[in-house]
Formats: C-alpha cells, structure tokens, sequence
C-alpha cells in the first residue's frame, strides 16, 4: 500500500487471501485520499470487516474522486459497515461498481442501502452507481427492491447514451489548446509536471519536437489529470460519454428550475396574502440577496451561446438552428439516431460514465510543449494554432543574472516568440511564465528584480507591436503596456491577442518556484480562468459531428486524404459547408490536423497529430540519438549518410525512407518539401538523391563575409514580425529555383541564416538573416541586378503562400550609401545602379 500511495501512475490494484489488518486498512484509507490515479481496487477474501470498511468509505465520501471499482467480496463486512458505505452513493459521483457478495449484510443493511438509492436517484445526473453485486448475504425481500432501483438509475444512463449517440443534440466540449514554448532549460517540461502534479526533479532531459499531452482540469485550481484521450482508439466513449454527462447535467439543471418554479408560487401565494407594502420590501430584498442576478446571467448566457451557435453554425438551411437553444431536449425525438440503441449499450460500459462524469464542469486542455531547441523552430509554424492559450516560460535568473550572452539568448528566445504569436496565432492568448522564482527569493532585492523583468516583459511587447501607442503613466507602466499591448493587436488584426495579466500580483508575467510548486496555482487558475474566452470553447457542437471523428478514426490510419474525408462526411454530415465547420472546429481545438495550406494535400486530415510530429521532427533530430535507432542505420550501412547530415545538412532517400515507415514515406517527404522545410538537392553529380534541410545547417565561418558589387544590398525588413523558418523556407525556395530555372548553376553554399547563390551566370548574391531583416548583397551579375530582385520576390511570394498572409515586409534597395528606396520606385524611376 505505501507503494501505491506513491505511485501516481498505478490504476487499479487487487488482492486476495491475504488478511490485511489494521494497519493495511489506514494504509488503504490514506491511498484512496491521496492516490489520484486508482481507479479499481480489489480487496478479496482479506478479512476487510465493518472498521476497515468505514475507513474506506470515509475517503470515498470525503475525498476520493477516482476510484471506480469496488470489489470487497468473501470478507467480514456487516451492516454497520454498510451504513457507513451507503452513505457515499448520494454524495460520490464516481464509484461504478461496487461487489459486497459473500458477506454478513442482514435486512437492516438492506434497508440503509435502499434508502441511499432512493435519496440519490432523486439526483440523477449524479447517480454513478451502475452495479451492486449483494449475493450470497442475507438480506431478504429488501434485495429485490434494491435490484429494482438500481434497474431504474441503468435506465437513465442507458437513456443518456442514447441521448449521446443522437446525430442532432448539441453540447460544448470546453476544450482548448495550450502551447507551452520558450527557449531550451527555461523550464517548460518542469512547468507541466507541476500542473499535472508530478514531483520535481533536479534534472534535465532536453525535450525533442512537439510533446502533446491531453488533460482534465478541475476548476477547483487542484493538479491536472492526464486525460484518456488516445490518438487512435477509445475515441468515441470518451465523446459519447462527456455527451451523456452534458444529458444528465441538464435534465438536473431543468429539474431544479421546476423546483425553483414551485418554489416561487409558494412564495408568490404566501406574498398575496400579505400588505402591498410588505411585499413590495420582500421582493426588493430577496432581489438583493439571493437570485436576483440569476435571470440576468442567465439570459446573457443564453445570449452568448445563441451569439456562438449562430457565428458558428450560422447557416441559412440550417433546420436545425431552432434546436441549438439552450433547452431541454426531449429523448424520443424521431431524429434517426447514429447508433442503435441496444448497440449504444453494449459498447459503452457504465465505467465510461463513470469517467465521464469526472469531467463535468472541468476544462480539457490539449498541452504540447514546444521544444527550446533551435533546430525544430522552421517546423513550428505548421503546428501554431490560430487560438488558444501561449504559455510564454522563461527562466527567470537567465533573463537577469547571468552572462550578458545569456540575457541576450533569453530576450531574443521571448522575441521570437512573441513574434510568432503575431503572426501565426492572432486569436490566441498570451502568458508569460517566469521559473526558477527561488533563485531571487534568495537575494534581498526581490522586488527589484520583479519591476526589472515586468518592466522587460513590458519593452518586449512594446517594441514588437510598434504601433501601439500609450502614455505612460509612472504608478502603473506595467498594466499600461498589458493594454497597449491588446490594442495594438486589435488594431493590427481583426482578432485579438489577449494578455493574461497576474492581476493577484498586479504583473505581466507569472512567477513560479518549480522546486517547492509555488505560483503553479495561480498559473492553473489563470488558465482555467482563460480558457472560457478561448475561440470554439463554448461551442455547441452536434452528436454528428463527433460521428464524423469516428468515423475518419476508423480508418486506422495517422492521416486521411481528402476524398475519404468527403466519404466520411458523407455519411455523418450535412453538406460541404458543415463539413467545412466541422474540420475547422476539431483543428482548432487540436484533435486533427486540417491541412489547407499544402497544394497537393489540401483537405486532407492528419488524424494523429503526434504521428506527424515525431516523424517530421525525426530528421532535425539527428543530433540526439532518443527518436533515431542508431543500429538500424548501421545496418543498412547509412553512417554516412547520417555524418552527412549533421555536417552539411544533407539527408539522403535512403536514409529518409528509414527514419519513416514505408507506407507514409511519399506522404511526409511531400509534406516536407512542400511546406519548404527541405528541398531537392540536385547538384552534386552522384546518382543518389538527397535533400537538404536549412533549419539545421552548420554556422557560417567567421571568415566568410559577403561581398557587394557596386552598392547592391537589398533588404527585405519584416519590422519585428521575422521568425525563423521564413529564411529557411526561403533558402529552399532559392535552391528548387536555382535547380529548376538554371541547369548549370553552381551549388549554393548554405550555413544556419546565411548563403551564397548562383542562380546560373546571371547572378551571383549572398542572403544574411538579421534578426528583423533578410539582407541581400550581389556580388556579380550579367543581367540588370533589378530582375535579380524580380525574381526573388516571386520566391518570397511562394513562401508567404505556406506560411500564410501574415508574412509582411517591405522590400527597399540601397541607391546611394545610406539611402534606401522601395522597390518599386527603384524600378519606376531606375534608381541606383539597379536597372
Ligand atoms: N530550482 C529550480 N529549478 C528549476 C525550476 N524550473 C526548472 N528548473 C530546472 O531547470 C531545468 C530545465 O527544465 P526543463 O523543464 O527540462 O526545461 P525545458 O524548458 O523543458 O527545456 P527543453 O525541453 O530543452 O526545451 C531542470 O533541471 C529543472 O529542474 C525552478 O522553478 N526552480
Ligand atoms: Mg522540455
């Protein structure tokens, strides 16, 4: 048992003959209050009698939120036990199944559990208890009741199921993506084990790609549970049951209005019989302190989910918007359902339920953490979400109090970020963690560090939204920034970024003390609290759109092309358009990938999102051996293949078709190469075909230094909105056109942000990236320099075609020193040495 109360991990746990004694039951008792991951426990023919079984019963009505499973078969319990047992049924909403056979229960025992199904059967939506196995005691005609009862509760959950598997009843998901990002070691791993509750540790394994993890949150601010949610199964009881769950939630919610109704008569018909004067100071005064906000909440309410539906599902042949209100729905409703009735039972075992119903109210948070290593940054930007909450960590003593280089790795890691989340995540949230918070508690000047980094935080946000402007009043600069900060992305986008401040602290940033778990609260609070704003949260989605995810998912496949995602659709749903809601719907909250941004594979759906990770990321991790079988490639004789790319960045075929399995090999190099993350490498004169891949090419030499003929220099300024990826994309881009336009051309030289092309005889130029510009130095040409530029733009354009519209800049040519003009005038008024 101390084992167990250890293991956070541990599910279920059984034993028999075998008797445990005082001490084991404490020990049991103490598991069930602080284990938060048991979910069966079986203590079979143990000697548990009435005392161990009140002190386990005691945890399951007190504090005890997961256990499912009880099987205390073949033991001493009796009924004085069970009174205290059947006290938990009305007030835990978890416990399932319970197995009491073979013990020394009499009619009294009986009579209490009787008692304790009727009383929790009044309260439907909370009845968990499917199963209650009382064979072999000795309680008398009081069983059969009792089997009666427990048929009726079944009789409601099976109804729910029902309910679930209905094509057109409608209930949110309340689901939300997290992206945890920042630079290597800022702590971002640490920071979820906090808010998942695991231990801290003093070590640091670097994280590779894209880790994703599902979880629940109670809104309650106590750790996050590690959700079931499995990319290729047990999708839809997990669906169906949050669905059933939402059923019962408002058969109990409309259950409570009739009572308040009744209520109100009683109270009405008592006032009638009372002094106008009196009344009217009753009425005023019950307003006051209890309901009297309640009809207003609950028309606005009702308001904002009818404002989401119809901004969602806003369509004109919709027969079904009337349905959408927030209403009680009757069950016998001609609709055709999905899933037959009896089909809907069998599949759905009432443990599913029981799970379920842990969820309610809770928030579901799909996490991934953004790895800090450089390399894997050029990937990102297909993985950004246009919503959801960024949780921006940095390492506090990094950012203040270490080498300059440091500091300045720090602020340039929270730069790209920032910029990032411009440009790629308009809708989304914002949150800035600072770790490692003990490291300035030690020194006396907390407070100062505390203004400095709010004070950075503030600057950064600032300087990468330029246009904002804000009087800085002295008292409170920091919220001032906040503010200017959300004004300028509303002004700069239709959408809006939102900051979410420390408004206990009154900071831009959070500050946390993963060692001990300090300020891990206040993050999980902030997030709970943000995640109702975040876009498709609240959405009323339809049974069949959660059909149509089976649907896809029963192809067994990580990803599906665009015809068999109209095939499914087909089948489950109602048109394009809805098909259309759907996707965006599922791809927002990050349980698909809705690709529409690749030419040849638009509208196909990644359904295993993880899947495209790892094995995108696989290359650009050649580096660390975890995602790499290092063997294998031994055996077939690649070594140098692999040398080959961690020196030159080139990736031979072979070795690519060995990192990824054969029947997705086509999919990913296209994937690949069409979102510019590699490019055909066709220069050197061997056979083999290779590839190169810019995000992780080696830093230029210190001695090579671009050469410029007559004032050639070009910039293309991203003013603050530059993050990487584009230049590699860019550099790909140059390499298939060097490759394609000229036959002859010399191979370009690539290092990490700088390279030297040949675009066949005609020009000869260097790229550099700066951290807001992309430089460009000819050094020779045969042809007038201005078409070099021509042709350059065309490849940005091609560029900005993956990464979307919100790649911005200007492009302006050097025409005398230190005088830039724009392109275009550069060419009208042939400027400069450029025509
Ligand atoms: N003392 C202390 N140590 C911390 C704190 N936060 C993180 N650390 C330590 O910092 C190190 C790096 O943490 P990780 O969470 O692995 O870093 P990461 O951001 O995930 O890094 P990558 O995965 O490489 O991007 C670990 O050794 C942690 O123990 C903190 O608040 N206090
Ligand atoms: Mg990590």
């Amino acid at each position: 048992a101390e084992y167990i109360i250890e293991n956070h991990s541990l599910q279920h746990f059984a034993m028999q003959n075998n008797l445990i004694g005082q001490e084991g039951t404490d020990l049991f008792a103490l598991t069930l209050r602080t284990n938060k991951s048991l979910v069966s426990l079986s203590l079979v023919n143990c000697g548990v009698n009435d005392v161990a079984l009140v002190s386990i019963a005691t945890q399951l009505e007190k504090s005890n939120r997961t256990l499912l499973r009880l099987d205390l078969s073949s033991n001493l319990i009796g009924d004085a036990g069970v009174k205290k047992l059947a006290k938990v049924f009305p007030t835990n909403n978890i416990l399932s199944s319970v197995n009491l056979s073979k013990n020394k229960i009499t009619a009294a025992g009986g009579d209490e559990i009787l008692a304790a199904l009727k009383q929790k059967h009044k309260n439907i939506a909370n009845f968990a208890l499917a199963e209650l196995i009382l064979t072999d005691n000795d309680i008398g005609p009081v069983q059969h009741e009792i089997e009666v009862m427990m048929g009726k509760s079944l009789g409601a959950q099976r109804d729910a199921f029902v309910f679930a598997s209905d094509y057109s009843k409608t209930a949110p998901l309340r689901t939300t993506k997290v992206h945890v990002v920042g630079r290597d070691t800022a702590g971002k791993s640490t920071l979820i084990r906090a808010l998942l509750g695991g231990k801290f540790s003093e070590d640091y394994t670097p994280s590779y790609g894209i880790n994703t993890t599902p979880v629940l949150a109670r809104i309650d601010g106590t750790p996050w549970e590690e959700h079931g949610i499995k990319p290729l199964n047990g999708y839809c009881p997990d669906f169906l049951a949050r669905f059933a769950n939402i059923y019962l939630d408002k058969q109990k919610r409309s259950e409570h209005e009739k009572e308040r109704e009744e209520a109100k008569e009683r109270r009405n018909s008592i006032q009638k019989g009372v002094s106008k004067l009196v009344g009217t100071v009753a009425r005023n005064s019950s307003t006051k302190l209890d309901g009297g906000r309640t009809p207003s909440r609950n028309s606005a309410r009702r308001g904002s989910i009818l404002r989401d539906v119809v901004d969602i599902f806003s369509r004109k042949k919709n027969p079904r918007l009337d349905d959408l209100e927030y209403e009680f729905y009757e069950l016998d409703s001609d609709e055709s359902s999905v899933y037959e009735e009896d089909e809907v039972y069998e599949k759905f075992h009432p443990e599913v339920l029981g799970k379920a119903r842990r969820e309610r109210d809770n928030i579901g948070f799909i996490i991934s953490e953004f790895s800090g290593n450089r390399m894997y940054y050029s990937l990102y930007h297909a993985f950004l979400a246009e919503s959801g909450i960024y949780l921006v960590t940095f390492n506090l003593s990094h950012l203040l109090c270490e080498t300059e280089e440091e500091q300045k790795d720090t602020l340039r890691y929270l730069n790209y970020w920032i910029k990032a989340i411009r440009y790629n995540s308009p809708g989304a949230s914002v949150m800035f963690v600072g770790t490692r918070f003990d490291h300035f508690k030690k020194t006396k000047a907390v407070k100062d560090f505390v203004d400095a980094t709010n004070q950075c935080i503030a600057e950064i946000t600032e300087r990468i939204f330029p246009e904002m402007k804000h009087e800085k009043s002295k008292e409170d600069k920091a919220l001032d920034a906040a503010k200017s900060f959300q004004a300028a992305l509303s002004g700069a986008n239709s959408r809006k970024v939102n900051l979410i401040t420390n408004k206990e602290k009154k900071l831009l940033f959070f500050p946390v003390e993963l060692k001990t778990g300090e300020g891990v609260k206040q993050v999980r609070q902030a997030l709970d609290e943000a995640a109702p704003d975040q876009m498709f949260f609240k959405t009323q989605i339809p049974g069949r759109f959660l059909k149509f995810l089976d649907t896809m998912k029963s192809h067994g496949k990580p990803w599906i092309d665009a015809e068999t995602v109209k095939q499914c659709a087909a089948k489950d749903l109602n048109g394009e358009e809805e098909t259309e809601q759907a996707l965006k719907y599922f791809h927002a909250i990050g349980y698909i990938m809705h690709i529409t941004n690749i030419k040849s594979f638009k509208g196909c759906v990644v359904l295993d999102s993880t899947w495209l990770y790892e094995n995108t990321t696989k290359i650009l991790s050649v580096t660390g051996s975890d995602y790499i079988n290092m063997g294998k490639i031994k055996a077939a004789g690649l070594n140098n293949d692999l040398s080959d790319v961690i020196s030159n960045g080139l990736a031979s075929r072979e070795l690519l078709a060995l990192l990824w399995d054969k029947d997705n090999f086509t999919f990913l190099l296209k994937y690949m190469e069409q979102n510019l993350i590699i490019s055909r490498w066709g220069f050197d004169d061997e056979e083999r075909v290779k590839y190169v891949i810019p995000s992780i090419l080696q830093l230029k030499p210190s001695s090579l230094k671009p050469v410029c003929k007559d004032n050639l220099q070009c910039m293309f300024n991203f003013h603050h909105a530059l993050t990487l990826g584009v230049y590699e994309r860019i550099a790909c881009q140059v390499v298939q056109s060097t490759l394609s336009s000229a036959k002859d051309s010399k191979a370009p030289e690539l290092y990490y942000g700088f390279s030297k092309h040949y675009l066949g005889d005609d020009f000869t130029f260097y790229l550099e990236r700066t951290p807001d510009v992309i430089n460009c130095y000819i050094e020779d040409y045969k042809k007038p320099p201005i078409k070099c530029i021509t042709r350059l733009l065309k490849m940005f354009g091609k560029v900005r075609e993956c990464l979307g519209e919100g790649m911005k800049f200007e492009t302006r040519l050097l025409i005398e020193p230190k005088v830039y003009e724009s392109y275009e005038s550069v060419k009208a008024k042939k400027l400069g040495n450029w025509c």
